[in-house]
C-alpha cells in the first residue's frame, strides 16, 4: 500500500516537472517570436533573414546591395521608387520597405525591386516568408510577382491577396518550380507589370523577409 503511494507521488512529481519545462519552452519560444531577430524559432528551426529594413539603409541582412529597377529609364510615365518607412512598419521599431510603383504607361510597363542573396545556401529552407500590406492612400495592387534567382535557374511566383493590413505570406520554396539547385542563391526580385497588377499605380509596404526551415 505504502509502496503504491510512493509510486503515485513520484509520477505526480514527474508530471509537474514536465509541465514546468514545457511552460519555460513556450515562454522562450514566445520571446523569440516577439524579438523576431532571433534565428532560432520555438522548435529549434532556423530562419535566414534577407532583410528587416530596421537600419533604414543598405545593405540587407545578408550584406547584399538592393535597389529598384525600371524597364525603360527614358520612359518617365513608368517606374518604381523605394524608401524606408519608419511609421508604417511591421513590429514596434525600425523601418519597412516602401515601394511606389507606376506601370500606367502608353508603352509596355514593368518595374520593381531587387535584393542580393549573396550566394546564400538555401537548400535546407522550406519557405519564403514576408509581411506585406498595401497603401490605402495611394492605392495598391493585390497581386505582384516574386522571382528568385539561383546560380543556374530562376523562377517566378505570383503573390495574391494583398490587402490594407499587415499580412504574413508564406510561400513554399517548391512553388519556385524551375529552381533545382538552392546552394548558391543570387537574387530576390519583386516585379510589378502592367498585365499582372490589379492597380496600375500605387504603393506597397514589405517587412521581415526571411527563408525558414
Ligand atoms: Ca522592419
Ligand atoms: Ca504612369
Amino acid at each position: 500500500m505504502l509502496k503504491k503511494f510512493f509510486v503515485i507521488c513520484l509520477a505526480v512529481t514527474f508530471l509537474i516537472g514536465c509541465a514546468d519545462t514545457k511552460e519555460v519552452k513556450k515562454e522562450v519560444g514566445k520571446k523569440a517570436m516577439v524579438a523576431n531577430k532571433a534565428t532560432k524559432g520555438a522548435q529549434g528551426s532556423s530562419s535566414i533573414f534577407l532583410d528587416d529594413f530596421d537600419t533604414g539603409e543598405k545593405p540587407n541582412k545578408m550584406g547584399g546591395d538592393s535597389g529598384t529597377w525600371n524597364k525603360d529609364a527614358e520612359d518617365l510615365t513608368q517606374g518604381c521608387v523605394m524608401s524606408f518607412d519608419g511609421i508604417t512598419r511591421y513590429g514596434e521599431k525600425g523601418f519597412s520597405l516602401k515601394l511606389d510603383y507606376d506601370v500606367d504607361s502608353p508603352n509596355a510597363a514593368y518595374c520593381g525591386y531587387w535584393s542580393k542573396l549573396e550566394g546564400k545556401n538555401l537548400s535546407k529552407c522550406k519557405s519564403l516568408v514576408f509581411y506585406a500590406k498595401g497603401d490605402d492612400t495611394e492605392g495598391y495592387t493585390t497581386k505582384f510577382t516574386i522571382e528568385l534567382k539561383g546560380a543556374k535557374q530562376s523562377s517566378k511566383y505570383t503573390v495574391t491577396g494583398l490587402n490594407n493590413s499587415w499580412k504574413i505570406f508564406r510561400i513554399p520554396l517548391s512553388e519556385f518550380k524551375e529552381i533545382k539547385d538552392w546552394a548558391s542563391m543570387k537574387e530576390f526580385v519583386i516585379t510589378f507589370d502592367d498585365i499582372t497588377v490589379t492597380n496600375k499605380q500605387g504603393g506597397i509596404y514589405i517587412d521581415e523577409i526571411y527563408f525558414s526551415e
